[in-house]
């Protein structure tokens, strides 16, 4: 007869590896839609990287891990990140990316009329006080209106709420996967070989900017695929800008609706988002063409202060 211990660690076994399959029988079929299948985690977390001395090939790591996961988290990323150590970093990616000062922000320097840094804050920066925003509380991609817009942004947390505040992030591969298998016909097909059409000019906080005779005399309205590939990891994508776009083909009543019928499927499943709690220090990287973003507000009159900057990689032609 066996001692009574090995008996018991035995089962304790058996019992547990039960517990892990039934656990990850439900992931994988009550929290993940039967068929889509979850090929790598947003908000992908890195710990001690020194980002004011990275090389060539971390850059290049870096790289290929926003690819895959949309959305790169660098924790702890500095004790203190100026926005000129954030430029830095960023322009070692691509070309920077100006922008009109204004946007529902506050810029750096109140002088400037464009600059390459945004203050996502509701901070008021001549004078202290804290004023109630809701800016960018509506899922989008950031540089929509650029026809390149292989664009990254980077996000820098230096005044974080003690309450609220998140940044809720949506896979949009997952996405595409997800509307093809579930929404064949009643979405899919309707999109499949459309356009989003997005006029800089429409953006009311832009209005009366020197930025825009400036990007009017050389680019046009960008149109860009609802459906498309994307441009490092090849695979198909789901691009719509924002729901209040428009589709080329469709009337703004059409393009609202057909919009608003995938956002809301985009805003109610939470196996394609991620929502990530700022801590002090945290660097976020995402790819513009791989997820889209929003606020998530619920910070009131907490203090709260993002650095951003943006710049364009250069594969797209
Ligand atoms: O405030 C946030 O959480 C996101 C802001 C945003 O949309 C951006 O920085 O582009
Ligand atoms: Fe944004």
């Amino acid at each position: 007869m066996k001692p009574v211990s090995s008996i018991n660690i035995g089962s304790i076994y058996y019992s547990l590896s039960i517990i892990i399959l039934a656990l990850y029988y439900l992931y994988e079929n009550v929290f993940m839609p039967v068929g889509i299948t979850k090929k790598h985690s947003m908000g992908f977390k890195i710990k001690n990287i020194d980002i004011q001395n990275i090389n060539n090939i971390e850059l290049q790591q870096l790289k290929d891990l926003v690819s895959q996961h949309g959305v790169v988290v660098i924790e702890n990323a500095a004790n203190y990140l100026s926005a000129q150590d954030l430029l830095l970093f960023a322009s070692k990616f691509g070309e920077l990316i100006k922008l009109p000062n204004g946007f529902g922000f506050n810029t750096s320097d109140q002088f400037e009329t464009e600059s390459y840094i945004s203050n996502i804050t509701n901070i008021d920066q001549r004078t202290g006080l804290i004023k109630s925003v809701n800016t960018a509380e509506y899922l989008h991609n950031d540089g929509d209106f650029w026809q390149n817009n292989y664009i990254y942004t980077f996000l820098y947390g230096d005044v974080i709420p003690n309450i609220g505040g998140n940044t809720h992030f949506v896979d949009l591969e997952l996405a595409h996967d997800y509307l093809y298998q579930y929404h064949k016909t009643d979405i899919f097909d309707l999109i499949d070989d459309k356009r989003v059409v997005i006029d800089v000019n429409d953006i009311p906080d832009f209005e009366g900017s020197p930025f825009l005779d400036e990007f009017n005399s050389k680019h046009n309205v960008a149109r860009h695929d609802i459906i498309d590939k994307h441009i490092v990891t090849q695979k198909p994508v789901l691009f719509y800008a924002c729901k209040f776009a428009k589709i080329d083909g469709f009337t703004m009543d059409e393009s609202r609706y057909i919009l608003d019928k995938i956002d809301n499927i985009l805003m109610n499943n939470d196996f394609m988002s991620y929502q990530h709690e700022w801590n002090e220090n945290d660097l976020l990287i995402w790819d513009n063409t791989r997820v889209m973003h929003r606020s998530m507000g619920g910070y009131y009159l907490e203090p709260r202060k993002l650095l951003r900057a943006q710049s364009r990689l250069n594969l797209k032609s």
